[in-house]
Formats: C-alpha cells, structure tokens, sequence
C-alpha cells in the first residue's frame, strides 16, 4: 500500500512521470519529501517570508512566498497550518512565481486606438484609463441606468470589482465559475439536502472508505487535500469506484474502473439506487430517520435494473451488482463525489440529484467518512454605506431558468444583443480575471454580443485572447504583489488566511482593489471605498475577528473552533435539514411544482455521427485552465495539448503518436490550430480527448500563442440546463483532418 501511495502522490503531484525528466521541475517540486524538506529547511533559513495564498487555482491553499535582499522571490511554499494543503503546494502553486516573472506580463493601461484604419492599442496612462472608463460608465449609467453595466469576473479581483458594480447600483454579474462548472451540482444537492455542495467540497475523504468518482478525475483535477486525501485513504485502504469513459490517473488507482459510455450516469445511478433498494442493502435507519419520498423512490427505480442500465451504459450488470455491494459495506463512510465542473449534457442538475439520492441511500451526508458538516467564519464587512436596489440583475435576467441561484454568464452577455424583446439591455462590459472566449462557450453568440456593445474593459495580468476585445486593458498586479480580501472558506473548522505582498507591483501594474477604488471615486461612489490602502481594510477586519495584521503576518493562517456544533450528525435527537421539509428530499415536490421531473430520470443524448468522435476534455496536473499555458514555469513542463486517439481509430485513419491535426466539429468549425496525435487505449473508440486551455490566438503571449487547439472555440452545441442555466459543454462531435485546412490562410 506504501508504494501505491508514493506512486500516486508521484503522479499527481508530479504530473505524470514526465515532469521528473525536467531539471527544472526537479528544482521546483523536489525529487523526493526528503530534498522537498532540505529545500525547505534551506530556503526558510536564508529568506524573508510573507503570507499569502493561491491564486492559480481556487482551491486558495494558503503559502509563504520567500523572497531574498534584493526582493527577488525565490520560492512559495505551502503553509503547514493550512487545511487547503497541509503544507505542500500541487505543480501550479509552486509554479505560481511563474506568473510573476512572465515577461508577456500586461506592463501598462492601453486604449484602443485606430490608426492608419487599422485598429490597434496605444499604452496610456492609469489617470487617462480610469477618466475614460469612469465617463463612459457614468454616460451609460445616465442614459440606461446603472444596471446596464454588466461585470463577468472570477477569482480574488472579481470580489473588488463587484464591490464597484454594487456601489453605482448594478447587480448584473456573473461568473463562468457557476453556469460553465458548480452550477448544476448546487442545485441538485441544495434540493436534496438543503444546502450547497461549495468549495472546498465537504468530503471527509481522509476518512472515507469507498470513493466514487463520476468523471470527477481527481489527481489531474489537482485540488490539492482533496488529492492529499485521497492518496491517504487509499493508503489506509479504501476502495476508489472511478466511472469514467476515460482512464484517469483515478481510474489508474481504482478498484473498480467502470468505462461507462459517455452521457449515460444516469442510467447507472438509476440501476445502483435499484440494487441498494432491492437487496435492502441502502442505509434503512438513516432513510427513515431523515428522508423523505422513500416510496416515491422505490417505485420510480424499480424498473431500472443492471440489467436495463447495461443496454445503455455498457456497464456488465455483474459490476454494477458488486459496485453497489461494495459502497453498501462502506455505508456509511462512502462517498459519491459530487464532481465539480458538472455541465455536461445538459440534465445535470438532475445527474446531481441522483448523485445526491445515492449518498442519501447510504447514509453519507453527515456522517465520518461521507460528507462532513462544514463551517466557515464570517469576515465582518468594512462599514460602507448600503448599496443601492438595482431595478433589474442577474437574478431577471436569468428568470427563465428557476433554480438558478449565481448569475448566468451567457444570459447576461446575450442582453448585450439588440432586440426588440430585450427587457435587460446590456451597454458595457467590463471582464475582470477570467478569460471569457476560452471558458465560455458558443464563441459566436459572445462575438455578436462583444460588437454590440458600447463599451468593454478588461482587467488582467497577462495579454490574454479577452484582452484583445476590450476597449480599455488594465494591467492588474499578481496576487504575489498585492493584498486582498481575508479568505474565508468552509471546512471541517473554520480558518482564515491573509495575502499580503511580497514584492511591489511590477510595470506599471496595480490590484484591482485599487483600480475599484479609483473608478469608484470618479463615479461619485467613493463613500464605498473608505481607505487609501486595502491593508487598513484588512487591519479592521482581523481586529474585529480578535486578531491583527501583526499576528496574521507571522503565521498566514488562523484557526476558530466550531460554532455550529459537530462535524457529523448527532444522531441521539432529531436533525432538521435546510430543505422545505425539513428532512432529505429523495423525491423532490419543488421540482415538480416547477414543472420538473421530480426524481431523476435517464434521457438519451446525441451520439456521433459516422466519423465523428465526442469531444471529450478535463485538466493537466500542471496548468489551470487557459491562465498557465504560457506561464515559463509551467509552460516548461507541458507546452501543448495533445489529443487522445484511440488505437482502433488510430488505424482506421491512419494517425501515429506525434502526427498533427486538425479538428473539425458537427457545425463545420475548424480549429484555428492543430494538435499532436497521442495513440492510447486510455481513451474509447467513440471519444477523444484533450486537456483544456490550449491554442492561444494572442501572439503576445510567445509560449503559448499557437500550441495545441482551444477546445472550446469547438463547443458550439450547447445543452442548457432548463432548471438552473448551465451549459452542457459535452454533445460535441469532430472528425479528425490530416491535411492543414488553413493552409492558404494567414492566422
Ligand atoms: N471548454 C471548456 N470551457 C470551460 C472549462 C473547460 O474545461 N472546458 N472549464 C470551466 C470551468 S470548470 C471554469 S471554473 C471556468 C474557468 O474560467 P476562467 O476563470 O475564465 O479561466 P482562465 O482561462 O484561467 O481565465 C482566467 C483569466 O484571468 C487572468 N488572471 C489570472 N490571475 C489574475 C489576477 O490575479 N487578476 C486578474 N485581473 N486576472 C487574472 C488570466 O490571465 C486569464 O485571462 O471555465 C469553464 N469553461
Ligand atoms: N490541474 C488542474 N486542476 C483543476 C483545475 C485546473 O484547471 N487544473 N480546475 C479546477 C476546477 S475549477 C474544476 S471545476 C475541476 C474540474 O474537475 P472535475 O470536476 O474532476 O472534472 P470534469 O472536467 O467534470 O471531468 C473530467 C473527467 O470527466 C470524464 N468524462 C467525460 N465525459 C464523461 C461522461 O459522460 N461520464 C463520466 N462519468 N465521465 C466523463 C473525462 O474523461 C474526465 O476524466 O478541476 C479543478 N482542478
Ligand atoms: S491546488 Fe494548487 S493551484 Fe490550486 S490553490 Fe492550491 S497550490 Fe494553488
Ligand atoms: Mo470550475
């Protein structure tokens, strides 16, 4: 079991074998936890070290950058006390310093600009960027009111960013972290159990003894106690259940790896729920102690046989006996993982819910070993007048799909689209750390919407394909040189961590608490911004929650006990659950009320067509989305994507390990780029595979521009989610080109 571990931990926190080939790689992660603390114990002694936490996912784990005299960083280095990381830091963590040393860095504010009728952007200064922003906004405000400005953010500068937009009165914001990933898994968990999965998950997978991952493909999926986690359970000898068409690195690592034919869970969800019930072998106490709609549910699935489900998923009915067998022994430290970037087919708020009704069956939801009760501490809000009630935002905008419960990022820049039936029109646009053309879908609805608007600024650190919409580009500064909001996250006690810098802004960049700040006072909303500095804010915060920056700076992350009460269920008195009922709803009277079905149901999706193959894609040990492709460090580990080609088609085609091609999808969109062919029986004959964030079209970036293909400008079809809003991103089918279809063409 040892050396299982070691292996996987190799693996996951390595990237696939690989990696350890690099110099640089060694150097950046160690060879071994044995260099991995020489390395420590040396940098610890030798440099300066300041708190901050993670921005290269948002998993947040908490660090200390370590810098040198000069102020150069060295290296960031996870923080021991930090449930997020236990102390070590995945690939990209560490690789973060890469995001500060890129040299393709946006350097200083630029307007767009024509010149010759061509048209281009000139550098200009913060006074000249912030006036043109603040006059434009306020002009749109006057002439269709403040909702008119919409904000699409992710990540740390979204929070400042929506602190301006609430301030002059605008709630029409989203984030491609609901509708494009968590939607559909927080609706159907919230109807199921009352409340949000969130992040990070609350799964006790340290304790667990049955994992089971539904295309959840943790150990590529690099959130990092998660893998930490899963690499202990497995130690002390847990079963993992991957169901996954794909062989994952979990699958790698499973007991049971069920190769299910893609967008056919259901099914198998339905056909484990009808075995558990039919062999009695569910948690009976826990369902009749806190459940409801039993009955409702034992009807509805007592057709759904294994029998029934391997016509459909392909899965033996043998397997998925002994699967369901074996979670029920585990019951009830089992866990089916909720996933996380869950828009897939377009019913996945119901996938969810049988995911949900599964856990319920087995008694996982509060219970060691399943789902933990979660906690966080609240940070008190810095005194600032109230907002203003906007009359129309996201929530309007979004009505049409019920249960949403975040704004919908692709019904919000659909209102940018003139029309005559356009109750929320949409003017301006400012896009605040996320990368809006890779990560979300239907790359012609979001150019037609881009066209349409008035105005549109984007606010990044690197030159990126969203940058090149904008009108205004401001250059943000990494998160390793700049304070931000105190994270606060749920676990199984709450913590608190602080960012502070460790350098100064290079170039001529800023936070963007600062550019919120800046705009807010040209707009005449400055009361909202009561400080000169962000530290004063953070000051008063930790002062309030009976600690300081002073405390806080010497130990980066601070634990508070429990306030909600135990981590699992007491199961001595009664448990009211969040929901309507009060208890777990396995049948849902909501869903029905609306319309829905209210117990999950399998549908048929679209299959490829002859010589089309589903495009499947997931992540890389080594990168976050499209935002480190072109990061040195990272870069230098995996430059491009590449595409899985089962042998089967491999030989129908004729395509070898190495060879470039091109795709094309069912709506006849060719990729801009090619990709290197990978022949492996890791992936079925039906699919192929590539890893997300690849094929830059922005030439400023001189690592990533051109490598590999973007999969999502192949995304055109998509399957929205009709109870929350999400946009399945998996019904898409290419067929493989050998010849460069560009070939006459300049990119
Ligand atoms: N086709 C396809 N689409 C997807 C996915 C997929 O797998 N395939 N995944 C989906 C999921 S799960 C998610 S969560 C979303 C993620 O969507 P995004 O968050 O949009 O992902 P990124 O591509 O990393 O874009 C982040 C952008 O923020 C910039 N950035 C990084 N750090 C900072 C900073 O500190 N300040 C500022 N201002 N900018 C910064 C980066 O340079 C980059 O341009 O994408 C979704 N879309
Ligand atoms: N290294 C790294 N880690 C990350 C991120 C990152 O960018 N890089 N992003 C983070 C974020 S925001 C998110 S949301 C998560 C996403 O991570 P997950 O939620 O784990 O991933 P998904 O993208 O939903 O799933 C990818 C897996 O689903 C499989 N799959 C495809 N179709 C099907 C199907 O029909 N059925 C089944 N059962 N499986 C299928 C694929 O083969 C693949 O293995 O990752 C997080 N972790
Ligand atoms: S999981 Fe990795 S990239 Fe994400 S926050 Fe933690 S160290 Fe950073
Ligand atoms: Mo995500």
């Amino acid at each position: 079991m040892t050396t299982s571990r070691r292996k996987f931990i190799k693996i996951s926190a390595l990237g696939l074998g690989g990696v350890a080939a690099s110099t640089t790689a060694l150097n950046m992660f160690g060879a071994s936890s044995y260099i991995d603390e020489l390395v420590k114990e040396n940098v610890a002694k030798n440099f300066k070290r300041t708190a901050t936490y993670c921005e290269v996912c948002f998993w947040k784990c908490a660090a200390w950058t370590y810098t040198d005299e000069e102020g150069s960083i060295k290296k960031i280095i996870g923080n021991e006390n930090d449930p997020h990381c236990y102390g070590r830091l995945c690939p990209r963590g560490t690789g973060g310093v890469g995001m500060y040393n890129d040299e393709d860095r946006l350097k200083t504010p630029l307007i767009r600009t024509t010149v010759n009728g061509e048209e281009t952007f000139r550098e200009a200064t913060w006074e000249e960027a912030l006036d043109l922003i603040a006059s434009k906004f306020n002009g749109i405000k006057e002439e269709f009111g403040a909702e008119s400005l919409a904000l699409i953010k992710h990540g740390a500068p979204g929070k400042h960013l929506e602190h301006l937009f609430q301030s002059f009165g605008s709630d029409t914001i989203a984030e491609p972290a609901y509708a494009q990933c968590r939607g559909p898994r927080e609706t159907g968990f919230s109807l199921t159990f009352g409340s949000w999965v969130g992040s990070p998950e609350p799964t006790d997978i340290r304790d667990t003894k049955c994992l089971v991952l539904i295309g959840s493909h943790i150990g590529e999926n690099m959130h990092n106690s998660q893998v930490q986690e899963m690499s202990d359970a497995i130690d002390n000898g847990a079963t993992i259940i991957t169901v996954d068409p794909r062989f994952s690195t979990a699958a790698s690592k499973s007991k049971y790896w069920l190769a299910i034919k893609p967008a056919t869970d259901i099914a198998l969800m339905l056909a484990w729920m009808n075995v558990l019930i039919n062999e009695n072998i569910y948690d009976k106490e826990y369902i009749e102690k806190y459940a409801t709609g039993f009955n409702e549910l034992k009807e509805h699935v007592s057709t759904f046989t294994p029998e029934w489900a391997y016509g459909i998923t392909g899965i033996k009915p043998d397997e998925i006996r002994k699967t369901a067998r074996e979670m029920a022994s585990a019951s009830p430290s089992v866990i089916i993982h909720p996933g996380r970037h869950v828009v897939w087919y377009g019913d996945d708020s119901q996938r969810a819910r049988a995911m949900a009704i599964l856990n319920a069956l087995l008694g996982s939801w509060g219970r060691r070993g399943g789902f933990y009760f979660k906690e966080s501490i609240k940070v008190p809000e810095f005194p600032a007048p109230e907002y203003p009630h906007p009359k129309w935002g996201w929530k309007e905008i979004g009505a049409k799909y019920p249960l949403a419960q975040m704004g919908i990022t692709t019904e919000v820049i659909k209102c940018a689209i003139p029309s005559e039936d356009n109750k929320y029109p949409v003017k301006a646009l400012m896009v605040a750390g996320t990368n809006i053309t890779k990560s979300i879908p239907n790359k012609k609805l979001l150019e037609e919407a881009i066209d349409a608007l008035d105005f549109m600024v984007v606010i990044d650190t690197m030159p990126m394909d969203v940058t090149g919409y904008a009108d205004v580009v401001l250059p943000e500064c990494t998160y390793l040189e700049r304070y931000d909001e105190i994270r606060s996250a749920t676990n199984r006690e709450p913590s608190i961590a602080v960012r502070i810098p460790a350098v100064a802004p290079k170039y001529d960049s800023k936070p963007s608490w600062w550019i919120a700040k800046e705009i807010g006072e040209r707009m005449g909303v400055g009361a909202y911004f009561n400080y000169t500095d962000y530290k004063e804010v953070i000051e008063w915060q930790l002062q309030q929650m009976g600690t300081s920056l002073e405390e806080m700076e010497k130990i980066g992350v601070k634990h508070f006990p429990r306030k909600s009460g135990p981590m699992y269920l007491n199961e001595t008195g009664p448990h009211e659950f969040p929901t309507n009922s009060g208890k777990i709803e396995l049948y849902s009277h909501e869903l029905k009320n609306l319309g829905f079905d209210p117990l999950p149901k399998y549908t048929r999706h679209p299959e490829p067509q002859q010589g089309f193959y589903r495009l499947n894609y997931g992540r890389a040990p080594m990168h976050t989305f499209s935002r480190t492709a072109n990061n040195p460090n990272l870069n230098d580990l995996k430059s491009e994507n590449n595409l899985w080609v089962n042998p089967k088609v491999a030989r129908i085609l004729g395509l070898k390990t190495g060879q470039e091609v091109w795709l094309k999808n069912q709506d006849d969109i060719i990729s801009t780029f090619s990709i290197k062919v990978r022949v492996t029986e890791r992936v079925r004959w039906d699919s192929v595979y590539m890893v997300h964030g690849f094929g830059h079209q922005e030439k400023k970036l001189s690592r990533a521009f051109g490598k590999g293909i973007n999969d999502t400008e192949l995304i055109t079809t998509v399957a929205v989610d009709p109870i929350m809003g999400g946009t399945g991103m998996r019904g898409n089918f290419v067929t493989i080109l050998t010849e460069n279809p560009h070939k006459n063409t300049e990119i």
